[in-house]
């Protein structure tokens, strides 16, 4: 394999700045550009980096030396930690390339590490998700993923669907030897497809770590909106006045609910508008309502439930946080007419910054009884699930009406090829060109 190297730290001015090369020849390589020789395994070591063309001294320097298979890519690896300037970088590189290393693809430093047999392939998908981090919880979910435990839960998945896939071909081989003890059978891979289905489940939280879910505050004019939007955001992001139809256009930032990432919309509010600026947001207001994974509803509380509000309420999703604000003012709304329509409601003061309940609720639509270490926060992984349980059920349909082992085995095989996929046990070079193309370079 030939030599890579890459600069590794975004680009910028800062204190340090990381050139890495992997490969076997970047021992080689800057013993041709360094002052000292560099021999010594896991050191660091002072030195200059010199051009060895004009003999010109670039920077100074230093540099450790990661022996293989003790290594990031479990080749030899060389990192040079400079002074972090763009041009100074770029003329390390420069040199670096000159004696012999061809510049890194994104993600290529990891890719080696997973054909290296390092890590598996999920794991090497956990190294984007840490560094795109956006929120504590994600950080945590990735790091277990990089140490492996979701390779492990998903291995173990793969041995049970794999042990079961033998016996029912052995059964094949052997047919007046061993019968088939098909209700044996038809318990196990109905366990196993809950299992799956539970991990498949999981990703309805999960993709909110690695994507944020979207958020939208509706209600009619107003009733606060603008104002629980400011007290979620901790600022004054949003104009709010005594006047309604204050808000015409959508006012969108992004906030963490803990440790969820929620992109989070105020719209103008809900009112059958004449004016014909009111009439685009509320017509803005209403699609981004449809698109929404949360939807909050917002009420004034000192105010009875009016007709238009009621029949809101009566049309949006059940699912909708019903949030009624103000309750530091006298209330005279009536909850049990909400009740009477099936939907929860939660209480709010946006001026007194109490917007507790709301962030709780918020919380438990995004992240209900969390188990960080089997939750599935990659697409990838979700589809290929998807198609072991169906093919799981295949084989449960036709273990159930009596198929030959034959049609059954083969659901198996089938199952058990999807399931690889998510660690790479079985893998085709579009796939993975297509994960690590959303790699940064020098990772
Ligand atoms: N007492 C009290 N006043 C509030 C509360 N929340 C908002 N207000 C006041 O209600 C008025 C309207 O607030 P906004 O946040 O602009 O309401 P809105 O729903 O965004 O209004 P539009 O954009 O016009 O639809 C302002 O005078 C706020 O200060 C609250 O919890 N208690
Ligand atoms: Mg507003």
């Amino acid at each position: 394999m030939k030599t890579i190297a890459a600069i590794s730290t975004p680009p910028g001015e800062g204190g340090i700045g990381i050139i890495r090369l992997s490969g076997p020849d970047s021992l080689s390589i800057i013993n041709r550009i360094s002052s000292k020789k560099i021999h010594q395994p896991h050191r660091l070591m002072y030195a200059h980096i010199i051009n060895p063309k004009t003999e010109e001294i670039i920077d100074e320097v230093l540099i450790s030396y990661h022996k293989a298979p003790r290594s990031y890519t479990k080749e030899d690896v060389i990192e040079i930690n400079g002074h972090s300037g763009l041009v100074v970088l770029q003329r390390i590189l420069e040199v670096v390339l000159i004696c012999g290393a061809r510049l890194a693809e994104p993600g290529e430093f990891t890719k080696r590490a997973y054909l290296n047999g390092r890590i598996d392939l999920a794991q090497a998908e956990a190294v984007a998700s840490l560094i795109s981090a956006k929120t504590e919880l994600a950080r945590k979910v990735a790091l277990s993923q990089l140490k492996g435990d979701l390779s492990a839960k998903i291995k173990a998945i793969t041995d049970e669907i794999f042990e079961i896939f033998t016996r029912v071909s052995a059964s094949l081989d052997f047919e007046e030897v061993e019968e088939l003890d098909r209700q044996g059978l038809l318990s196990k891979l109905t366990f196993i497809k809950k299992e799956l289905d539970s991990l498949i489940q999981s990703f309805t939280q999960g993709r909110f770590l690695s994507s944020c879910a979207v958020g939208v505050i509706v209600g009619r004019p107003n009733v606060g909106k603008s104002s629980i939007l400011n007290g979620l955001l901790g600022e004054d992001r949003a104009i709010v006045t005594p006047i309604p139809g204050t808000t015409r256009d959508l006012v969108s930032e992004t906030i963490d609910i803990s440790g969820a990432c929620l992109k989070i919309t105020d719209t103008a509010g809900l009112t059958h508008a004449i004016d014909i600026v009111e009439k685009e947001g509320v017509k803005r207001a209403k699609k981004a309502m449809e698109s929404a994974d949360i939807v909050i509803f917002v009420i004034d509380g000192s105010e009875p439930l009016s007709e238009e509000t009621y029949n809101l309420i009566e049309g949006i999703r059940n699912e909708t946080i019903i949030c009624i604000n103000k309750i530091d003012l006298k209330q005279r709304i009536d909850r049990r007419q909400i009740e009477r329509l099936g939907k929860k409601s939660i209480f709010t003061s946006a001026k007194k910054g109490d917007l507790s309940e709301l962030k709780d609720a918020i919380s438990k639509v995004l992240l209900p009884n969390l188990d960080e270490s089997h939750l599935i926060t990659n697409i990838r992984h979700k589809e290929a699930l998807k198609e072991t349980a169906s093919q799981i059920a295949k084989a449960i349909t036709n273990l159930k009406r009596g198929a030959e082992e034959e049609i059954i085995a083969y659901d198996l095989k089938e199952a058990s090829d999807s399931i690889s996929e998510i660690t790479g046990k079985r893998t085709t070079e579009e796939m993975l060109d297509k994960i690590f193309a959303s790699f940064c370079i020098g990772k």
